[in-house]
């Protein structure tokens, strides 16, 4: 090896302390340390960028694990059966209340058309079965359908699942059935426990789907 390839491949390394070495068992101590350094030098780069990385991922996750619900920022893993599933409804724009996914529409349709769209979306129209339900509900300020009709029979109110309305919460004089074409069931009254009202189920209105999750 001569002494040209030996000083060349030192200034590889340009503060290698080798270059007054001469013989060839030197050379290869000398690249050794050339090679060490250069090694540490990378090493040491990529652990730095090893760090930057993990921060920034770890920053992504945690962002994508936070959630605006019920005026709290909530983590994931706080989030009953919080899945992959569920972080697609929270950025479809539904909302998270209890062990369900709520959607509430923009737009104003009739109670089956309304019905129509919530199974088109893998869930149905509300069914209001605790109080703290009924109370979520009064939080929009909308006229909405909810899954409850009389349609089957008269006076029988039953909700989409098929069972019979237990626990009501009517409007005063509610339901009336005026001129026999009262139906549907509506939220109407946002201010005032009691909030639904029997409305014919032909009038365009909004609503409100319920998608239950896995206990
Ligand atoms: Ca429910
Ligand atoms: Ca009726
Ligand atoms: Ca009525």
């Amino acid at each position: 090896m001569s002494f040209s390839l030996y000083f060349k491949m030192c200034n590889v390394c340009s503060d290698c302390q080798c270059q007054n070495y001469y013989t060839f068992f030197t050379f290869h101590l000398c690249l050794c340390v050339c090679l060490y350094r250069c090694v540490g030098v990378s090493f040491g780069l990529l652990c730095i960028l090893q760090v930057v990385l993990n921060i920034s991922l770890r920053l992504s996750l945690a962002f994508q694990c936070f959630y605006h619900i019920d005026n709290m920022l909530m983590f994931k893993k706080d989030i009953p059966s919080c899945t992959s599933c569920s972080l697609s409804l929270f950025q479809k724009g539904w909302v998270h209340f209890r062990s369900s996914f709520y959607y509430i529409s923009s737009t104003e349709k009739t109670w089956q058309e309304s019905r129509d769209d919530c199974v088109s979306r893998g869930a149905d129209l509300m069914i209001i079965d605790s109080q703290e339900e009924q109370d979520f509900t009064r939080r929009f300020s909308k006229d909405m359908w909810i899954g409850l009709t009389d349609r089957a029979q008269e006076g029988t109110w039953r909700w989409v699942d098929g069972t019979l309305l237990q626990r009501s919460y009517w409007d005063n004089g509610a339901p009336n059935d005026m001129s026999g074409e009262e139906d549907c069931a509506e939220i109407i009254d946002e201010d005032v426990e009691n909030s639904w009202n029997d409305w014919p189920c032909d009038r365009q209105i909004h609503w409100i789907c319920e998608k239950k999750m896995a206990p």
